[in-house]
């Protein structure tokens, strides 16, 4: 949750955007757990309360903790490294060491808060010493692990100063979960190679402890997709969409979070050479990229800002006419509605990430078309989605050759085949949405039936 100030002045709470609070928000309201997480602000956290049927715990960040624990040792060090390296991760002691305290500090609060008996299910790469921290604390519990983001090869992994006491850390729960088979093969590999712990399948022998290792893809609402995107107010707006982009006969969109793992920039490059190449023409084709802020103050993201606004520049100025843009980027955050009414009105979705643990992205969109007759999504096979989604048009992005000729593609698709590859997706989503990945988690971790979504 993220604290914001409405236009009186007072303080609201809001869902922050991204990929995890999406997928466990279904999960906690109809679960009744509590989340214990960070508040989104620095200072004194607020004392506990319920919003949107789910209780809050907030752990309090100091502005110095902010700035070494989550904007580097999370995501300058540990986000980097674990999407293979795109960006060259950096390493700092004094970062590592508010690792450290703000983990034990979340496994105070989660110690303080989970009644005897209970199961924590500690979710991402923020909080990989909080399971070994909180069995100390608290034997009694059952801890279960989400990484929500891809776990590297072993030489990468060896390359982390803090490899030894992560892994230490997320061997304290019993069953450790991966987007990826590959990823939890990485795991159990890397237990043997770094402590010389023995495995069989992928179940590792921690001192006579047994803790599994497992993919778990996790996946979207659907129904709720399905829902919002059946709702006139989103069908009307998506017509509106259309209409206020001149009615051209393709729209390609881009939706992430301004993210140097996504791909943006490779993307705008393989529209910009199908333009060159006058293989696409606007204005009857459109792109539009929605490029939502995040992580702004760490360095690595300011450098992408300023590539993709160069490249969005560039693309505007060679093939934009007055009123009409050949791109519209909009660094800006929008409502779910707004998102869906998008994914409605776009022709060609494209998700393109060099390294992506899962990509939700990907999953709404085939959710969202369901009913609307056509939409083609072009997909990275880096991407988890890849693995489920066999029916999008899938391309390497180390390849712009590989990129534009699946950009071309998608948009020059007829519409029975269009059709046809869309509804095999929205079957496999249907059967394969949030509520199973979070039942199909717990089920393994032990958690009884009754208790689980
Ligand atoms: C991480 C992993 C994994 C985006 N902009 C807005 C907004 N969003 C929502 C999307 C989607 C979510 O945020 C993004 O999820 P992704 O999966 O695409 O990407 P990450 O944020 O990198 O998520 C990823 C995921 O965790 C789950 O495990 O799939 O691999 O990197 O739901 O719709 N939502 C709103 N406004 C926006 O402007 N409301």
């Amino acid at each position: 949750m993220d604290q914001v100030i409405d236009e009186t002045g007072a303080t609201q709470w809001q869902r922050s955007p991204g990929g995890l609070v999406t997928a466990l928000h279904p999960v906690l309201q109809s679960h009744q757990g509590t989340w214990v997480g960070w508040s989104g602000g620095t200072g004194d956290a607020p004392e506990p309360f319920e919003f949107e049927g789910i209780k809050l715990h907030a752990v309090p960040l100091s502005e110095s903790e902010l700035e070494r624990y989550y904007e580097g040792q999370s995501n300058a060090t540990i986000w980097p490294l674990y999407h293979d390296g795109v960006e060259q991760p950096q390493f700092r002691r004094s970062w590592r060491e508010a690792y450290r305290v703000v983990n034990a500090r979340f496994a105070d609060a989660a110690a303080e808060v989970a009644a005897e008996g209970a199961t924590v299910w500690v979710q991402d790469y923020q909080l990989q010493l909080v399971p070994a921290m909180l069995r100390e604390r608290r034997p009694d519990l059952r801890i279960g692990f989400f990484l929500h983001i891809p776990f590297p090869p072993i030489e990468l992994f060896m390359q982390m100063p803090l490899r030894a006491e992560v892994l230490r850390g997320l061997l304290g729960a019993e069953l450790v979960g991966f987007q990826q088979k590959l990823a939890a093969q990485n795991f159990v590999r890397l237990a043997r190679h770094l402590l010389g712990l023995r495995y069989e399948g992928n179940t590792i022998d921690v001192n006579g402890r047994k803790v599994k290792a497992g993919a778990f893809p996790i996946s979207i609402d659907v129904a709720e997709i399905e829902r919002l995107a059946a709702t006139d107010a989103v069908q009307a707006r998506a017509k509106q969409i259309r209409a206020e982009l001149g009615d051209p006969e393709t729209i390609i969109l881009g939706v992430d979070r301004l993210d140097y793992t996504k791909g943006i920039e490779l993307r705008l490059k393989a529209y910009r050479e199908l333009l060159a190449d006058g293989k696409l023409r606007t204005p009857n084709t459109v792109m539009i990229q929605v490029a939502t802020p995040s992580r702004e103050r760490v360095e690595h993201y300011q450098n992408l800002r300023v590539r993709v606004e160069r490249e969005v520049g560039r693309i505007n100025g060679e093939y934009g006419l007055v009123g009409q843009p050949a791109v519209h980027y909009l660094h800006q955050s929008y409502s779910r509605t707004e998102l869906v009414a998008l994914y409605r009105a776009a022709d060609v979705m494209m998700v393109t990430p060099f390294r992506d643990g899962m990509n939700l992205v990907a999953k709404e969109y085939v959710a969202a078309r369901t009913g609307a007759g056509g939409g083609a999504l072009v997909l990275s096979e880096f991407a988890g989605a890849a693995s489920e989604l066999r029916q999008a048009f899938l391309c390497n992005p180390h390849d712009l050759d590989g990129v534009k000729d699946a950009l071309l593609r998608a948009v020059n698709v007829d519409r029975t085949e269009a059709n046809r590859r869309m509804r095999i997706m929205q079957r496999h989503l249907r059967a394969h949405d949030v509520n199973r990945w979070a039942r199909t988690f717990l089920s393994e971790l032990g958690v009884p039936a009754e208790e689980s979504p």
